[in-house]
């Protein structure tokens, strides 16, 4: 039976390179609480992403939420509409107010322009987001920061092994969170990580992420339970094997999509990158008047055919009820995003992903049946 086509898949590494990891988790009975494949994940991250600390997590939404608490981040934070929920909720649940600013048309990431404008003195930092793994404009955002005594928190959930013009875009910024959750490029069944740049800053967060224990019966922080388990750092360390892989798939496919959709009217796609700076995480494309029927109509055609897209990132944030009465979260404000999200439809792509079936895609996009 033919199987149905989602907007991504898990890239799962054959079972039975599994089970060794497994028997290990079995004979040392170490099951969490900071285990050797814990210890072993993060230090083959820092190598493989290019960034000096990392603090694995249960996923990357207590990550951001710890981000915050680590930073000691309170008031207002500027961060943009055109995201998943997380982002924003990340703020609500330390008592923060989200600032929403408009996205820039090209990227769709936040637009540094629109960032001067809404600090106010309550302002303590700025929270960007990666969108789709593109890289934000990281000089502008930092030199604001700088210039305004602001932090920056970068939600970098899409943007694992991404690079700027300086080497890992996660190195940016006070604190970067990646996202491993299963419908990212890289994998641990749920998970997530802070990067950042100093040890006494890593042996915070770790602190955070256990409780507030510093040993067995010093407790110092308000910390919460933020800690990766050994069964999801085992498979991280198995997906590690096959990563560049995976991306270089993605890279393919990418290309294929690019090329089929080139001449479709009303039809448009993110600006090409290369594989320094994009992991291929989405192909998101926008739908214009141009284009013979509605996104909408079209996201239901493609489902017509078993084929699953997600129309990322719609509804905006900022039209949530816990959002929407907050000044910066009206239409006016957004314009940019308004039209973003009702444009946006991200396409499957992942490793497993037939060149078959893209063309199939690119069949159905170009002749809307
Ligand atoms: N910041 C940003 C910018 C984010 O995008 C996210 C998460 C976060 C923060 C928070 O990260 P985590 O706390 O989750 O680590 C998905 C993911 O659940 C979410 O992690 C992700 N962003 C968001 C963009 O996408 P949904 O509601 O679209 O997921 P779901 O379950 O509908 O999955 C989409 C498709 O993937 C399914 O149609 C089938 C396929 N799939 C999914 C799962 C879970 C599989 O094939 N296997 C699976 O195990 O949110």
């Amino acid at each position: 039976m033919k199987r149905p086509i989602y907007v991504t898949q898990p890239s799962m590494p054959p079972l039975d390179e599994f089970i060794p990891y497994l028997e290990q988790i079995w004979d040392n009975r170490i099951l969490t609480n900071g285990g050797p494949f814990h210890q072993k994940l993060e230090h083959a991250l820092c190598q493989f992403l290019g960034v000096k600390h990392i603090s694995l997590f249960t996923n990357a939404t207590i990550a951001l939420i710890t981000a915050l608490q680590a930073l000691e981040i309170e008031g207002e934070v500027i961060t943009t509409p055109y995201s998943f929920v997380a982002t924003a909720h990340s703020l609500m649940w330390n008592g923060i107010s989200p600032v929403f600013v408009d996205i820039d048309p090209t990227s769709l990431n936040m637009n540094p322009r629109r960032i001067e404008a809404a600090i106010t003195s309550k302002t303590t930092a700025i929270m960007p987001v990666h969108c789709y793994g593109h890289p934000c404009e990281v000089d502008q955002i930092d030199q604001i920061a700088q210039k305004r005594g602001l932090k920056v928190i970068y939600d970098a959930a899409h943007a694992f092994g991404v690079n700027c013009h300086c080497g890992s875009v996660l190195n940016h910024g006070d604190l970067s969170v990646l996202s491993f959750h299963a419908t990212k490029v890289f994998n641990t069944f749920e998970g997530g990580a802070i990067v950042c740049r100093d040890e006494a800053m890593k042996k915070h967060i770790d602190n955070l992420k256990n409780f507030g224990f510093v040993n067995e019966v010093t407790v110092t922080t308000a910390g919460i339970n933020g800690k990766m388990n050994e069964i999801s750092a085992a498979f991280g360390l198995l997906q590690l094997k096959t990563i560049h892989d995976a991306i270089s798939r993605r890279q393919r496919i990418d290309g294929m999509y690019r090329e089929g959709l080139a001449g479709v009217n009303g039809v448009r796609c993110l600006p090409k990158t290369d594989e320094k700076t994009s992991n291929y995480s989405y192909f998101p494309i926008l739908v214009d008047a141009k284009y013979p029927m509605s996104r909408d109509s079209l996201y239901q055609l493609l489902q017509q055919h078993d084929i699953h897209t997600r129309r990322y990132f719609y509804p905006l944030i900022s039209t949530f009820p816990m959002y929407r009465g907050l000044p910066s979260a009206s239409a006016e404000n957004l314009p940019v995003a308004t039209q973003a999200a009702n444009q946006i439809l991200c396409l499957p792509i992942y490793p497993a992903l037939s060149d078959v079936d893209v063309a199939r895609i690119i069949g159905i996009v170009s002749s809307g049946k």
